[in-house]
């Protein structure tokens, strides 16, 4: 069950990987990613409104980066730094002081979480912040990751569940991942609790 979770002092929306290459058409689709940019933008003018904390994380490779399957990764290349795939989607709503982290930067390493290899963690210290409402692309992979360093930071973790979406490579990933972040004492909510 959810109840209402009205933001208030101490929070922070962190939107994970809304990227063009993350929606339908992109180079790689997640399933009905494009339904997570209004339930997403209601929750950010909810936070703007109150003069919360957005946080933007995008996954910004570089082209020869090694999760491209050219280079032996899984995936196909996809969210190069500066394309448009890499771009957020227009309909998507960030106040123009949101705080955009780049993530997996470097061809050598890749990064789900947007607390790995970027100073997120700081950022959201020198701000104040306890308690992280997240949502966006992908429930699997880089929700999943970025919830459970959250998590494991000290943040209490909120997720808004209509605005996440996974890839499921396996059917079930995203229910799986889902219980994990559950287990691992993540909340889950709408955004019609935090944005009503
Ligand atoms: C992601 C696969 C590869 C994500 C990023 O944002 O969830 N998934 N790179
Ligand atoms: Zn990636």
């Amino acid at each position: 069950m959810s109840e209402s979770v009205k933001p208030s002092a101490g929070d922070a929306l962190v939107l994970v990987d809304i990227q063009n290459d993350f929606l339908p058409g992109g180079s790689l689709a997640v399933p009905e990613g494009d339904a997570v940019i209004a339930p997403a933008n209601s929750c950010t003018h909810a936070f703007a409104s109150r003069g919360l904390p957005i946080i933007a994380t995008r996954d910004w490779h570089p082209p020869d980066h090694c999760s491209f399957q050219p280079q032996g990764g899984p995936w196909p290349p996809h969210c190069i730094a500066g394309t448009e795939g890499a771009a957020f989607p227009a309909a998507l709503y960030l106040p123009t002081d949101a705080l955009i982290v780049s993530k997996a930067t470097m061809a050598s390493a890749d990064a789900y979480s947007g607390f790995e290899g970027t100073d997120l963690e700081d950022r959201l210290r020198d701000l104040r912040v306890t308690r992280l409402f997240v949502c966006g692309l992908a429930t699997d992979y880089c929700v999943a990751s970025t919830v459970r360093d959250a998590i494991a930071a000290g943040f209490e973790t909120v997720v808004i569940e209509d605005a996440v979406r996974a890839v499921d490579v396996e059917p079930g990933d995203g229910e799986r991942a889902k219980r994990r972040m559950q287990a691992g004492g993540a909340r889950f909510v709408t955004s019609r609790d935090v944005a009503p």
